[in-house]
């Protein structure tokens, strides 16, 4: 079976291939379609914009449908930058700038408050329409300052404890075993064989 996997996002196409190899199912980038309808993604949780994500490319391409929506809750920031995690420090914000918007917000702010959380919900839908949701949730902590050069995103900030490292100091496997994302993606997998069926 062929799978659109709808993002643009490099980082989180990269995970998502990965923990999906060894499935029976061929996945499609964005890359690979002649044109994309253009997404807005306006909802207010997670679940509302990985659905609208997923539900806009099945019904261009008449494909199954994975998308991603994920991002960065912080409790001294009531919850920010949450759904608006891409485009924290403005439209088209790169990591970097909204990496710097993060460290601004929590300027002065201990480190015994910097507790944050990373959220993925995964939607699954088919170009009828029908939709499936998988979700991972992953507890950190904000460092004042970036380590490491792996991963994307919030990656250099977000510190393990348990660990001793942030998630960009980890190899991509390691990241995936724990991550929000590979958390969502391991559900997605173990309902794969009756998603096959119902198609
Ligand atoms: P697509 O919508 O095309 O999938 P996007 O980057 O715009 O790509 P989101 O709207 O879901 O995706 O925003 C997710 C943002 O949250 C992402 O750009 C990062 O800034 C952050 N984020 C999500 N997962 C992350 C992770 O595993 N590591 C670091 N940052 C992450």
């Amino acid at each position: 079976m062929k799978i659109v996997v709808a993002t643009s996002n490099a980082g989180k196409l990269k995970e998502i291939a990965r923990l999906l190899a060894d499935q029976p199912v061929e996945l499609i980038n964005l890359a690979d379609l002649d044109s994309v309808p253009e997404i807005v993604e306006d909802g207010d949780t997670f679940a509302a914009n990985a659905e609208k994500k997923a539900l806009t490319v099945a019904r261009a391409t008449g494909q199954p449908t994975l998308a991603d929506d994920s991002g960065l809750t912080v409790a001294a920031l009531g919850g920010a930058p949450g759904v608006h995690s891409a485009r924290y420090a403005g439209e088209n914000a790169d990591d970097a700038a909204n990496n710097r918007r993060l460290l601004q917000e929590l300027e002065g702010v201990p480190e015994s408050e910097r507790s944050a959380a990373f959220v993925c919900d995964l939607a699954f839908v088919l170009p009828d329409g029908r939709c499936w949701h998988f979700t991972g949730k992953m507890a950190g902590r904000i460092l004042n300052e970036g380590r490491g050069t792996g991963g994307f995103g919030y990656d250099p900030l977000f510190y393990l404890e348990e660990h001793g490292c942030t998630l960009a100091e980890m190899p991509l496997d390691r990241k995936n075993a724990i991550s929000h994302r590979g958390q969502a993606l391991r559900r997605f997998r173990e309902a794969l064989p009756k998603l096959l069926r119902t198609l």
